[in-house]
């Protein structure tokens, strides 16, 4: 089967799934393709598929399309031979999907933080949200040094915490690093590994020419 997976070099979910594919011995079969997404600049091609408008999207030959990245990558798991990268049972299971859903939530309070500290025009920047968001990623990085399971093999949770931390540094989010020793260690060991080096963060969020707040606004003057 041939498969397609809608991109976007800055993004750790997308990069999420393009690990997972190393990882599980499957990135030679899958074609990377790069596309800029924004809730204020709409992409037509990944609402064809994700009416949801975001990436990644996983396209396979005669099926339907799939997202989002905790979907993409249960189906990249039935599509390989090696030790599966989401256990089957039992609490390694919970354990694999709960850092996964510490990852995909420091993904998503990340987002909030830049549009709160840097996507928004100045004057529609809600500091509060800021650092209300900003409160939780500082809560996750010490829930993850104390709960990390860093000996165990490696999971879907362990490749979605690596890439959401390395974009929270590749995008100056609150740093992790300071007083989290285990958290630390485990995740530069994590980054030498092939999956993680073939797959660079790159790029700027391009969120349109302008929103059309000051054309707005002096409209209605
Ligand atoms: N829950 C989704 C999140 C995907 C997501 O937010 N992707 C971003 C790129 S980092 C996007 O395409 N955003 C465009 C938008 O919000 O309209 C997943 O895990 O795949």
């Amino acid at each position: 089967m041939s498969m397609t997976l809608l991109y976007q070099t800055h993004s750790p979910f997308a990069r999420k799934t393009l690990v997972f594919a190393h990882e599980a011995g499957l990135a030679g079969r899958i074609k990377v393709v790069h596309h800029e997404t924004s809730p204020t600049v709409r992409n037509d091609v990944v609402f064809a598929e994700n009416p949801l408008g975001k990436v990644p999207v996983l396209l396979r030959e005669g099926l339907s399309p799939v997202f989002d990245s905790d979907v993409i990558c249960a189906v990249l798991d039935t599509l390989h031979d090696r030790p599966p990268l989401i256990p089957g049972s039992g609490e390694e299971r919970w354990q694999a999907l709960k850092i996964q859903a510490i990852a995909q939530g420091i993904n998503e309070a990340g987002i909030t933080v830049r549009w709160e500290t840097v996507r928004r025009p100045r004057a529609l920047q809600y500091l509060p949200l800021a650092d209300g968001y900003s409160a939780k990623l500082i809560a996750s990085y010490d829930w993850l040094e104390a709960s990390l399971d860093t000996d165990a093999d490696t999971h879907v949770g362990h490749i979605g915490l690596a890439t959401a931390l390395a974009w929270v540094e590749f995008r100056d989010l609150p740093s992790f690093r300071p007083g989290r020793p285990r958290l630390v260690e485990w995740l530069d060991a994590f980054a030498q590994r092939p999956s993680m080096q073939a797959t660079p963060l790159s790029g700027e969020t391009v969120d349109g020419p302008g929103l059309g707040y000051e054309d707005r606004s002096l409209a209605a003057e």
